[in-house]
């Protein structure tokens, strides 16, 4: 069962390899398989802000090391694996920082790391924590439906990594729309669902039963299950820890198989659709009139011309930094694929490399890397202009070669997996 998910992303993988335009799809492809292959299980924790999910995390690991508070709190994700005490920030430019636990705040607090001003793409933290010990990362998430767009953007799309799901509601407050609509997102991707109950010490026995029975109806007609089970905790007192710990762990040992493959098939699903939507635009772009095609063909030349005067008059100091021209080329990467979505609304993939002294680039020749990176995004315009020039029968030919493409995932997307 699981090899045939396995393979079929494997299968999707080669299929993929031919198509310089799926890139970032074929890059989410083999994040799955490596996760697949190394039979990893992500579980986050994701709910609406002031939940309590950080301090909920906190209480799973036994530590105090996420930060919380009364106020919208945690703006990056964060992720939690086991191992000996360290922490990671990575920077949207490929950067990676070691910092104290201690010094999280920082980064991972909005408050003090506004609207994300700091670029931090995610923080990753390594403890001994019992709970991790067999393969699971855990992760804090932040919250959903505060003024805080950029928060409910990284939860919604943390979502799509995760294989099972802690949802955090609290007692505090009936479950409402923006929880509703959260959900059934988080429904289409994770495999597993535990719904925490949280702040049950706030409440006596009484209310929380009625909570209890009002949200466990309400749950199961969203779930389209006949019974959800719920797990009513107190991330202050301790109380119902243990045996939502227990229940995650049990099912994650007994059922790993079948979640990952589950969860991955999920994923491999969206990875098509999205896919079928790029494809869909290649084509779409190649069926462009001249003059509209044109026009967005030269805004790109110009951008390269300044990228590159821009590269080659970097000082000199920098260029001898290795790191720091890493920091630059991935920084470029970046602002091309942004400029390749504002014009095409092609989402083009480039690789952006973590940065530790030992995988930074050589230093020196700088302009001629980014000469390079901008060269192979260029040759992929120019195909798609060479083909615009040539004769009508060829570009019928392209055209049909991607809607055989377009049916093959179309046939994939609407495929069971077995
Ligand atoms: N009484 C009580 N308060 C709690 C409990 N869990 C969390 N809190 C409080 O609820 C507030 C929010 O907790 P956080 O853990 O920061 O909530 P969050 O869901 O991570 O919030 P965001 O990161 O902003 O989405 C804090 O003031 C916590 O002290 C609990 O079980 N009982
Ligand atoms: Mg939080």
């Amino acid at each position: 069962m699981e090899n045939s998910i396995l393979n079929k992303v494997k299968e999707t993988e080669a299929l993929f390899e031919n198509y310089e335009i799926v890139g970032s799809e074929l890059a989410r492809l083999r994040r799955l398989r490596s996760k697949l292959e190394e039979r990893h299980i992500t579980v986050s924790v994701i709910g609406q802000f002031k939940r309590g999910k950080s301090a909920l995390v906190n209480r799973i690991l036994e530590r105090e090391i996420m930060p919380v508070g009364i106020v919208p709190v945690t703006a990056v994700v964060t992720t939690v694996d086991y191992g000996d005490e360290e922490a990671e920030i990575h920077f949207n430019n490929g950067l990676v920082q070691k910092v104290e636990f201690g010094n999280l705040s920082t980064y991972v607090n909005e408050q003090e790391n506004k609207n994300n001003k700091l670029n931090v793409s995610k923080v990753a933290i390594k403890c001994p924590s019992a709970f991790l010990e067999n393969g699971i990362t855990l992760v804090d998430t932040p919250g959903v439906g505060s003024m805080h767009e950029k928060n409910s953007e990284e939860a919604y799309a943390f979502v799509k990594e995760s294989d099972a799901v802690v949802f955090t509601l609290s007692v505090d407050s009936p479950i409402n729309q923006i929880e509703i609509d959260f959900l059934k997102n988080a429904k289409e991707y994770a495999a597993k669902f535990y719904f925490a109950v949280n702040k049950i010490d706030v409440i006596d026995d009484a209310e929380l039963n009625s909570y209890m029975e009002y949200c466990r109806g309400f749950i199961s007609g969203l779930m389209e299950v006949e019974n959800v089970t719920l797990f009513p905790v107190s991330a202050k007192d301790d109380r119902g820890i243990d045996r939502l710990k227990k229940a995650v762990t049990d099912d994650l040992l007994r059922e790993s198989s079948h979640i990952l493959e589950e969860s991955a098939s999920k994923k491999l699903h969206d990875i098509v659709m999205s896919a079928l939507s790029q494809v869909t635009f290649y084509r779409n772009a190649l069926s462009m009139t001249h003059g509209e095609f044109d026009a967005k063909f030269k805004e790109m030349q110009e951008f390269f011309d300044a990228i590159h005067v821009e590269a080659v008059a970097l000082p000199e100091s920098l260029k001898e930094n290795r790191v720091v021209c890493q920091a630059y080329i991935n920084d470029v990467k970046n602002r091309l694929t942004a400029k390749v979505k504002e014009l095409f609304g092609i989402d083009y993939h480039y690789d952006i490399a973590d940065i530790e002294g030992e995988t930074a680039v050589a230093a020196g020749n700088v302009s001629g890397q980014v000469d390079e990176i901008c060269s192979s995004l260029n040759k992929t315009l120019n195909a798609i202009f060479m083909h615009r020039e040539e004769n009508t029968y060829v570009v019928a030919r392209r055209i049909n070669d991607l809607n055989r493409l377009v049916r093959r995932l179309v046939k994939m997307r609407d495929e069971k997996i077995e």
